[in-house]
């Protein structure tokens, strides 16, 4: 009974088509209908669907707390907030891939200010960044003695983190040294990977690392970085450079230089990779630019409001839900979390001490050595 029913429905709809053609209307041409498939990004395929994920979940871990920081800022907490909103494309891939460890076996970090991505990466918790940035005793980077994001670990050689901009250039070069002594006795050695800004590249430590780094026959391990977001506090990189990239100045001295999109995590992924490989096979330098965005600005001294430019989070997390790796509401929800713990633990340092006046001169001198001048 169906079925001829179902027979006679196509009956009809034959005879409509050949009267309409007969009526003379032209028989539609067959529209191929897909069915909805996610169209992978070919870019995307080429790390796995848990390390994508973690690279975003990593990235919005430290861009709210970044948030959380100049919020602490913002009430009264703390003296000064600057950090890295805007970097975290370029910084939690690094983090991922350094050698982490003490010693020159390992690879060293002459880091910036703009640092967090990386160090949350490679593991830091929020209470650490924290403590450092409301000055608490607890403080594992300077015991509540600095200011935001100049972090150190030792134990990770994390190098303290200096005010004085670009140095980070000049200390590296002594960090490459000794590994490119270990490289020569066929030891283990790691790469000295030294972070900085595009105005920075303007002082003379920056143009000390690629003469050192680039000495004939004593070529250092050198991974020379340089984060352009096109402003040094207020003033504009188009009024400053006559290079085009500050990496073109790198060819002058045979160093490798290379500029990548640094708002993009998979090609500073391995663009990383592909550096930190080259270095480590050739004992010889390598200088990336990153172009990055600086989403709030300078620092609390210029506002630390949210500010206009490309979101490296907002564009991956497209990418991602648009190649259906993760759900549209993912990256909300995990910020909701991060943003409840961060709240949660910047209560509890709140409530932590201050560092005691008698602790000034710990780890200025070596052995702690009371360097008070009144006391000589
Ligand atoms: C030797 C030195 N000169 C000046 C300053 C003041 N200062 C702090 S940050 C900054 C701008 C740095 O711009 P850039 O190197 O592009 O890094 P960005 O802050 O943009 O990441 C300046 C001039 C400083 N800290 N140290
Ligand atoms: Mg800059």
């Amino acid at each position: 009974m169906r079925q001829t029913q179902v027979a006679k429905a196509k009956a009809n709809v034959k005879a409509d088509a050949k009267a309409k053609l007969a009526a003379g209307s032209k028989p539609r041409a067959k529209i191929a209908v897909k069915t909805a498939k996610p169209t992978k990004e070919r870019a995307l395929t080429l790390l796995s669907k848990p390390q994508l994920v973690n690279m975003m979940d990593l990235m919005v871990k430290s861009r709210v707390l970044e948030e959380r920081l100049i919020k602490i800022y913002k009430a009264g907490d703390a003296f000064f907030w600057i950090g890295g909103p805007g970097e975290e494309a370029f910084g939690v891939p690094l983090g991922l891939l350094v050698d982490k460890g003490q010693g020159p076996s390992h690879d060293y970090l002459h880091l910036h200010y703009r640092a967090t991505p990386t160090l949350v990466a490679m593991g830091m918790s929020y209470i650490d960044s924290i403590r450092l940035i409301m000055n608490r005793a607890t403080d594992p980077s300077t015991g509540g003695r600095n200011f935001a994001n100049h972090y150190c670990y030792p134990q990770w050689n994390v190098v303290p983190v200096g005010s004085p901009i670009e140095v980070q250039y000049g200390m590296a070069i002594g960090t490459g040294i000794s590994q490119r002594r270990l490289k020569m006795k066929k030891q283990k050695s790691g790469v000295s990977i030294v972070t900085g800004g595009d105005a920075g590249s303007a002082e003379g430590d920056f143009a000390s690392c690629l003469i050192w780094s680039s000495r004939p026959e004593k070529e250092l391990p050198l991974y020379i970085t340089v984060q352009n977001n096109k402003w040094g506090i207020s003033t504009p990189y188009s009024e400053q450079h006559g290079e085009k990239n500050v990496a073109d100045r790198g060819k002058a001295f045979g160093i490798r230089t290379n500029v990548v999109n640094g708002n993009d995590p998979i090609e500073t992924y391995f663009q990383i990779q592909g550096d930190l490989e080259y270095i480590k096979k050739n004992t010889r330098p390598v200088l990336t630019e990153f172009q990055v965005s600086r989403l709030y600005g300078h620092s609390s001294a210029s506002g630390a409001n949210r500010e206009n430019g490309d979101d490296p989070i907002e564009l991956f997390e497209k990418r991602l839900v648009d190649s259906k790796f993760v759900k549209p509401g993912f990256v909300k929800e995990l910020w909701t979390a991060y943003d409840t713990e961060s709240r949660q633990i910047s209560d509890i340092v709140r409530a932590e001490a201050g560092p005691l006046s008698d602790t000034i001169w710990d780890h200025v001198y070596v052995d702690n050595e009371n360097a008070d001048w009144r006391k000589f």
